[in-house]
Order: C-alpha cells, then structure tokens, then sequence
C-alpha cells in the first residue's frame, strides 16, 4: 500500500523510494518495498513452467504446461468428484486483482466443494464477527488512528507489520502524532514489542487471555454505569443482554489466568470508557488463538457499549472506490457460518471454505470425499499451516498437485507441475482489498514499471488458460459462460478494475461524459487521489435483517463456557512454557526470504526466552536449544530478553528453507526453523476452526 516512485534505467532499477504525494503512505516506505529489487531480478524466480520428473524437475511450455494441468484435474474430478480436487488460496492473491479475479472464475468454473485459504490461519475470527453482528463478513471496521484520542491494542504489532485490518504506511508517524495531540496508546501483548515503544502502558498479558480482559473491561464499563452507547443504542440489539453477561466476568474473577491485576483493567476500562474517542483494535495475537472468534466478538462490542462504532476517532468503515462489500452483497456473498460440518473432524465451514488445519487429514482419511488433488494459489501451506510437517506426508500422498507460485519452495516442490507468474514489477496493481481495510479513503492504480518478456505469464493468465483448459476437457459449456469468459480475457485485470470504479461510489455510472473517480483519472494523478477521512454511515451500512447491530449473536455467547472451563483449568497447568508468534520487519510471511538485501545482518530466526526461564533451565544468550511440542520438534537459537512475559517464549513463523529439493539460494543460508512444525494441527478455536498458533506449548529437551 505504500506508494513508491521507481527509478529505471533500461530494464534495470537504479533506485525506490517514498512517494510523498501518496495521500495514504505520504512517503513512508519499508525494507519490503526496496526488496522489490531483489525479486524483480531473483534468479530464482522461475521462468517458465516445470513439470517433475523423478526427484528434479524439467522445464517445459506453456501449452503443455495448461494442458497437462487440466486434463489431470478433469481426471481427478471424473474419477472421484469435483470436490476430490481441492484449491489452497495463499496471502499474495489478495495483494494481485489479477489472481484475485481470475481465481473466483477459475475456482468457480471447478466447482469444488473443498476451498482452503489462508484465512484460517489469520482473520477468520474477524469475519465471522463482522458476518454475525454487522451482518457482512467483510464489514471489518478500521481503527481512525489519525483521530482517537485512546488506542486499545491487543495482539497486533503494527510496527512491523504496517497494520493488519488498518492499512496505515507510517504507522509510528501516526501513532506518534496522536500522543502528541494528548492521546494514549495501550498495548496488550504477551510480548513488549517494537509497538510498545509508542504506547503509554503496555500490559504484558498470558496468551490467549485477551476475550477474558475484554470481558473484565465490559464487565467494569456496565458496573460502574460507564457504557454509552449514545446513538448506536438505537441501533443495536443486545445492550441489556451483554450487561448480564458481563456480570459473571469481573476483572477479579479472571485476573490469575488474563495474568494482570484487577486494578489495571478497572484503569483501562474507565479510561477508555471516558476518553474523548477511543478505539479497541485487535489483530493476529487475538486471531490465531483457542478463543478468537470470542475475543474479536468483545472487541466489537466493547467498542459499541462506549459508543466508539462508527464515529470519529472510533471503529470506523470505509468507503472505498471498488466498494467490495456491496459488489460482494450483490453477488449474495455476505457470509454463511456453519451450514456444512468438515468430513473428518466435523468442525464448520464458513461461506464455503474449511479451516486449513484440517487440509492435511482430509487428503490422508481415506473415504467417499477424500482429497485426491490440490492446487495451491500463492500459498505456502507447508511453512505457513499447522503442523507444517504431517502436512508435507499428506502433498506426498495425492494423485496430483499443481502450485500457481514464482518458486520452488517448501510447498511446490511437491507438486506435479509449478506454474510460475512473471515478476510483480511486470503487472498493475490496484488494491482490491487493502483499501477497504484503509485508515484512510484513498484510490490509487499503479501501472506496470516493465513490460513483461513474451514467453512469461501473468497470474490471470495462467488461471484464464486453466480454466479454459478444464471447460475443454469437459467437452465444453453454456454460452453464457463462454461469453463471460472471453469479456474477462479481453478487459484483464485492469479493465475489470476500470468497470468496478465506474460503477463504485465515486464513479461515474451510466453517465457517458464520465468524471468521478475513473481509471483514467487515476492514470492521470499516479500518486493516488484522497477521498477523505473515514465517515459515519450506519445504519446504512448494515447488512443484517432488521439493519441493527446484533451485540449478542448466540454463536458466541453459547461459546462462553469453553472460555470458562478454561480459565478454571488455567491455575492448574503445569510449568512448561507457552509459544507465540512474531513478525519481522524485514519478512513477509515465508517467500520473502530470497531477497539478499531483508536477509543481511543477524539471524532473526531466534526463540525469545525471558531471562528467568532461562535461567531455570541453564540456557545462556545465543545457544541453540531443542524445542518439543506435540506435533513436533524444532532446534533454534535463545534470545534471552525482558520483553518476554515468564512462561511465553516467542518464534516467528514462515522460516525452516533448509528443507530438501528447495530452490531458493538465499533463502537456504538463512534457514531458520519453522514455527509450524511445533504448531499442532488438532489446536483450533473450536468455534470456527481458525489454528491457534498463541499458546502452543512446548518444552526445551536441552541446549547446545
Ligand atoms: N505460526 C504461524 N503461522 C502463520 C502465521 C503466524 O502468525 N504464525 N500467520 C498466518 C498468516 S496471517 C498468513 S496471511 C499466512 C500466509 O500463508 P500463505 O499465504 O500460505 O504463505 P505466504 O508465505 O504468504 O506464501 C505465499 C506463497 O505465494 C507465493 N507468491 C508470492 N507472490 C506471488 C504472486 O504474485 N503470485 C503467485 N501465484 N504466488 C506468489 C510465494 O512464493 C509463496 O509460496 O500464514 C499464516 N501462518
Ligand atoms: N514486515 C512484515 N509485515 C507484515 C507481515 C510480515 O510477515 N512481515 N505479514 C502481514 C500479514 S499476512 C499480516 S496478517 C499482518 C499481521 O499484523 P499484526 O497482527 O500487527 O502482526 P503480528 O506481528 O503477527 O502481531 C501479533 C502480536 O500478537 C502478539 N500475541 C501473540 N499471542 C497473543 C495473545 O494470545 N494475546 C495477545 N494480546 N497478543 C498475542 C504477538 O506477540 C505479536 O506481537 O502483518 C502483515 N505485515
Ligand atoms: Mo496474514
């Protein structure tokens, strides 16, 4: 989301840096975008596609890469069912329109049952709260950090990630700012993180205690007669019903297993309660854990109780140029929770999709509805998935696999043929996604800065061809969705983008004299244009029946004693630690490993222990110490810090390249382990199915 102005000379880049004409980033860049280089020119960036034969891998065309392809899923499907073919949907297609378009046709033109994506393995909390109470999965509300007067962070930590669910480039700035206007930051988190530096207090929380502290904040709010929902009382069904929940969950009654004391979170309720503005923002750490469907539940609701939805400096929603969540609305895809239970484990689907941490035994439990093919889309799931090595037994086990992805990496070299997408810097970008998550209503297209080499495809491409393949293999289809097909092939992407402006809450319409935000109005202001600061819009936004705010969803609330029984058996677990998880700066994820220039300096790979536990068990700075959990084992250099809560160790996720066949040079010397080969695929939040990565315990079998 960071707007960058790329010098070129010839086909090469001389250098980026900040756009300060870009109304959201306003110069700010970070180490990811100077990367772009290094991809731009990665040798490893496959050039064509490969086809495995034996233990290696042979090139060959394209032709024959897409016709192959689509006759071995046409196969599969023949055989055993259209969803005998599953489809894995990685991170990078929600930052490409071109993957993200072409994949719902492709995906759709399938017709498989068995859809998979990294949403499970992050927001899938988030949407099911959106969906339950505001009536639409993607009615996310952002944080207006540039308004508030209070900050509530929990389990997010935007100085190194940018902001998750509140796209906001130059978040230090930002939060900078808003202490100098005379507001507070607060931040929750296990660990005192690079964020912490900017906050005001920082309570350094037990792990997946967050929908306990919330609930001690609600509880303390309506006791102390601090809930003021003001016009959104009008608007919201539940107030009295949340009251008497909250009744039961005092700050003292949950204050061993939250880890922090009454007093503190009395503090913080009323001075969030009493502040000018304040706003709860909650990300991965409340997300990827046993209870995220509750706690992203209560931070929506602890924002309604004080009256911070919807108004300025709360918890607001965007209007975005490509309003997605009406186009989706339209399209009659505004979530579907629970209508389907999973074959092997019976947990719920949500709008059509499984959680990933039940990919791996659906493909291995034989049956009628077993998996018997995959095709991964910018995804990862080997690095990125629970339990990342029961998952490599299952790719090994299936009759076919295919991976859309520049590499051959942990995950596509798996696969039977890799289909690689030219290079980013050879394709435009229109953020699709990311401005609905913005801080900030903002526009912007970005043209392609190479034309690509004729012999290389685009990630619509590929998926235009695979879908064309497959309706061949079929023996055809309907006019209409011929017809359907050859528009999108003709408008690509960016004439996609073109007719969703047009007809966006900015666009021109019908109108033939055009005007409005338009594509040719952003081709003309590259930069981007400002549309303004987020602004009220309920009820109108609403999508639920009655267009009132459901504070009490009975999806959550009967999810109450499981936090309960919890808690209770909290006191009594044992001494063993608890692992969580971390971004780096200088990562994304676990494909950005190959850039020379994020890899420089030290290992960042490092298990973080807090003084005392290593103390306890003999471990000095910098050994490398055996790791256990119940799905695996890992060996990763200590970090002994403060920063660390006693009792919660920390690693970041996305490393381990040092796995066999892989084809990443740089990568490999920076291997590092992998988070998820400790991760257990059997811990979910049993609600929706989301892994729970926080809390995953773990013991140190020795040091070296
Ligand atoms: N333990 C633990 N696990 C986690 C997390 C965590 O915090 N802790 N975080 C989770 C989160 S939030 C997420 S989003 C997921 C991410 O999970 P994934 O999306 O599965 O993983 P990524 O590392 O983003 O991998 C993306 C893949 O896309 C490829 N790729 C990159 N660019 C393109 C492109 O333009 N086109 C195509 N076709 N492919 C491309 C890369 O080579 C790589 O193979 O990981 C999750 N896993
Ligand atoms: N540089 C960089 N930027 C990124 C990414 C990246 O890999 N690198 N990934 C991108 C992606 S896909 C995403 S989804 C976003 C994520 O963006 P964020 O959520 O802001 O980033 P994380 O670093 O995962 O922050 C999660 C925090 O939760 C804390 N935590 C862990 N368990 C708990 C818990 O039980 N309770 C509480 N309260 N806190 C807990 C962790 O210590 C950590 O500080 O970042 C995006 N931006
Ligand atoms: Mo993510």
């Amino acid at each position: 989301m960071c707007g960058l102005v790329i010098q070129t000379n010839g086909g090469r880049i001389e250098k980026i840096r900040g756009d300060e004409d870009d109304p959201l980033s306003r110069g700010h860049l970070c180490p990811k975008a100077i990367a772009l280089q290094d991809l731009h020119h990665d040798p490893d960036w496959l050039a064509g596609p490969l086809r495995k034969r034996g233990h290696d891998f042979e090139e060959i065309s394209w032709d024959e890469a897409i016709d192959e392809t689509a006759d071995r899923l046409h196969g599969v499907q023949r055989a055993f069912g259209r969803s005998a073919v599953a489809v894995y949907q990685g991170n990078p297609v929600v930052h490409n329109h071109g993957a993200l378009i072409f994949g719902q046709l492709f995906a759709r033109t399938l017709g498989s049952h068995s859809n998979f994506s990294a949403t499970s393995v992050d927001q899938l909390p988030q949407m099911v709260a959106a969906f339950l109470m505001y009536g639409h999965q993607l009615l996310m509300p952002v944080p207006d950090v540039d308004r508030t007067q209070h900050f509530l962070i929990l389990g997010a930590n935007p100085l190194a990630s940018n902001g998750s669910l509140m796209s906001a480039p130059g978040i230090r700035k930002r939060l900078m700012d808003l202490r100098a206007r005379g507001g507070r930051v607060v931040l929750v988190d296990p660990r005192r993180t690079e964020t912490a530096a900017y906050a005001d207090l920082h309570l350094a929380i037990k792990p997946e205690a967050d929908a306990l502290f919330l609930l001690a904040l609600i509880h303390t709010i309506f006791a102390e007669g601090l809930a003021r929902p003001g016009r959104l009382a009008g608007l919201t069904e539940g107030i009295d019903d949340l009251a008497r929940i909250a009744k039961a969950w005092s700050p003292e009654v949950v204050a061993d297993a939250v880890g922090l004391s009454p007093d503190v979170m009395r503090q913080e309720a009323r001075e969030f309660a009493n502040a000018t503005s304040s706003v709860c923002y909650g990300r991965v750490g409340i997300s990827t854990q046993s209870f995220g469907g509750l706690a992203s539940w209560l931070m929506n609701a602890l924002n309604v109780v004080t009256g911070n939805l919807d108004r300025p400096g709360g918890f607001m929603f965007t209007r975005p140029a490509v309003d997605v969540v009406a186009l989706a609305a339209r399209a009659g895809i505004k979530g579907r929770f629970g209508k389907y239970r999973s074959r092997v484990r019976g947990v719920p689907d949500f709008s059509g999709e499984w959680p990933v941490a039940t990919l791996a035994e659906e493909i291995e439990t034989a049956g009628k509805g077993q998996i018997k093919a995959l095709v991964t889309l910018g995804g990862n799931p080997v690095l990125s998935t629970p339990n990342g090595g029961r998952m490599e037994r299952a790719l090994r086990g299936l009759d076919f696999m295919v991976s859309i992805d520049p590499y051959l990496n942990e995950t596509s070299r798996w696969a039977n043929l890799i289909l690689p997408p030219a290079s980013p810097l050879t394709r435009d970008h229109y953020d699709l996604v990311f401005h609905l998550l913005a801080v900030r209503n903002t526009a912007k297209f970005s043209p392609a800065i190479f034309e690509k080499s004729t012999e290389a495809r685009h990630d619509w491409e590929i998926l235009l061809g695979l879908t064309e393949g497959l309706v061949r293999k079929r023996g055809g289809d309907g006019v209409a969705a011929r017809l359907a097909r050859r528009v999108m092939g003709r408008l690509g992407p960016r004439g996609v983008v073109g007719l969703l402006l047009r007809f966006g809450p900015y666009g021109s319409g019908l109108n033939p004299m055009g005007g409005g935000v338009s594509l040719k109005r952003l081709d003309r202001e590259p930069s981007g244009v400002d549309l303004g600061p987020l602004v009220a819009c309920l009820p109108e936004r609403l999508y639920t029946e009655n267009k009132r705010i459901q504070l009490t969803p009975p999806v959550f609330v009967e999810d109450l004693p499981r936090l309960l029984s919890w808690m209770r058996e909290s006191a009594r677990r044992g001494a063993s630690l608890t692992l969580i998880g971390r971004r780096e700066l200088r990562s994304n994820n676990s494909w950005m490993h190959n850039a020379e220039r994020l890899m420089k300096g030290r290992d960042r790979c490092t298990l973080l222990m807090n003084p005392l536990d290593a103390a306890a068990r003999t471990i000095s700075n910098g050994q490398i110490v055996r790791v256990r959990s119940r799905a695996g084992e890992v060996e990763a250099p200590v970090e002994i810090t403060d920063t660390m809560r006693l009792g919660v160790v920390s690693l970041p996720h996305g490393f381990g390249h040092d796995r066999g066949g892989v084809r990443l040079s740089v990568a490999r010397k920076h291997a590092g382990v992998s988070f998820n080969d400790l991760a257990d695929d059997q811990r979910i939040d049993d609600l929706c199915g989301t892994a729970a990565f926080s809390g995953t315990e773990v013991e140190i079998l020795g040091a070296f």
